[in-house]
């Protein structure tokens, strides 16, 4: 199947798997456009003046960058033109965006983080678009939050772009994960990559080692015998990455193995955690859990968390099955 174009391989998922509603396609292909769109932005970065602050801040607080400003805007466009949501959802934006009336609509809803690790921008370095499909419960209002509280396995297709030396673009259909690389000449997502799967053992970690003295007693501990290395209880060593974007230290580990942990910590504990359930957590944990791998907040699996918020956020440890339960078994023995 490598080499199929992003199109064709959902035509092709028709065929393997039944048949994929027409919305739903259009709402993937729509996505796919929307990326290879915020790609070329990326490309032309300060040529094109949109680095640096757009002068506002996000509902959690977060001043934005002008980048955050047109990925949303480019998701926005690009789906309300497409005919195929009832409505869209994103970090960037307070409340839920129906489809305006007027305009054609469908049965989907669209969640997204337009640009993930949006810090990174002003460097060069990796950053990315995450996002999540759901059905819109029949009767339903897509200008009200509740269509949109569903947990992570309601999910119906998840997936993120990366925008790093080349563009990829990585999919969840519930039928394990795949692979695509932007092909610059003709515009189009190629299969690059079928079957995506995570090793079960790992001896890569990525977590802020700079939140350490915040964290609680079972990351403390798992961590500390990550650096204890071949000395250690766990005998061998561990190489820790972090690229301060999810989408990438996700990408590492869908590639090569390893675990990902932002956890609780006294910092964050009010919020609940760092990272966002619906925009973040639910897309990632599925794509992890199809490729073989397990998320979990430390207390239970993410995918089976029922939202409270359109915004909520929640600990997040991910990647190879077998880490992931050593730190879970951690939180209830410690
Ligand atoms: P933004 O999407 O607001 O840039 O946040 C990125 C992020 O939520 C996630 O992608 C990273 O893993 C995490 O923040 C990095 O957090 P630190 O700043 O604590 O390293």
């Amino acid at each position: 199947m490598s080499g199929l174009t992003f199109a064709a391989y959902l035509r092709d998922a028709t065929r393997a798997h039944g048949a994929l509603p027409a919305d739903l396609i259009q709402t993937l292909e729509t996505t796919a456009d929307a990326c290879c769109q915020i790609s070329a932005a990326l490309k032309r970065g300060a040529l094109a003046g949109i680095l640096g602050q757009a002068g506002s801040s996000n509902i959690q607080g977060e001043d934005q960058k002008k980048l955050d400003v047109i990925s949303n805007d480019i998701l926005l466009d690009a789906h309300v033109r497409g005919g195929h949501l009832a409505g869209m959802a994103s970090e960037e934006m307070d409340d839920p965006f129906p489809i305006p009336e007027g305009q054609a609509q469908g049965r989907f809803l669209l969640l997204f983080d337009p640009l993930d690790g949006s810090s990174n921008i002003d460097i060069n370095v990796s950053v990315g678009t995450i996002f999540s499909v759901l059905e819109a419960p029949a009767g339903s209002d897509a200008a009200e939050v509740a269509p949109f509280l569903q947990p992570g396995t309601a999910q119906v297709a998840a997936g993120y772009a990366v925008y790093g030396p080349s563009t990829q673009l990585v999919l969840t259909l519930g039928h394990g994960v795949d692979s695509f690389t932007l092909d610059p000449d003709s515009g189009d997502f190629v299969l690059t990559q079928e079957g995506m799967t995570i090793p079960a053992e790992t001896q890569e970690f990525a977590i802020n080692m700079s939140n350490q003295r915040f964290w609680e007693q079972p990351v403390q501990h798992y961590v500390g015998e990550l650096l204890a290395g071949k000395t250690g209880k766990r005998g061998k060593d561990f190489n820790m990455r972090w690229v301060a974007a999810m989408v990438a230290d996700v990408h590492r580990i869908l590639t090569r193995g390893g675990v990902f942990l932002y956890p609780l910590d006294t910092k964050t504990f009010a919020k609940g955690g760092k990272l966002r359930l619906m925009y973040e957590a639910n897309p990632m944990s599925w794509l992890v859990e199809q490729a073989g791998g397990a998320a979990s907040t430390g207390r239970e699996r993410i995918l089976d968390i029922a939202p409270n918020g359109l915004h909520q956020r929640v600990p997040v440890i991910l990647g190879s099955r077998a880490e992931v339960e050593r730190v879970v078994d951690y939180h209830r023995e410690i």
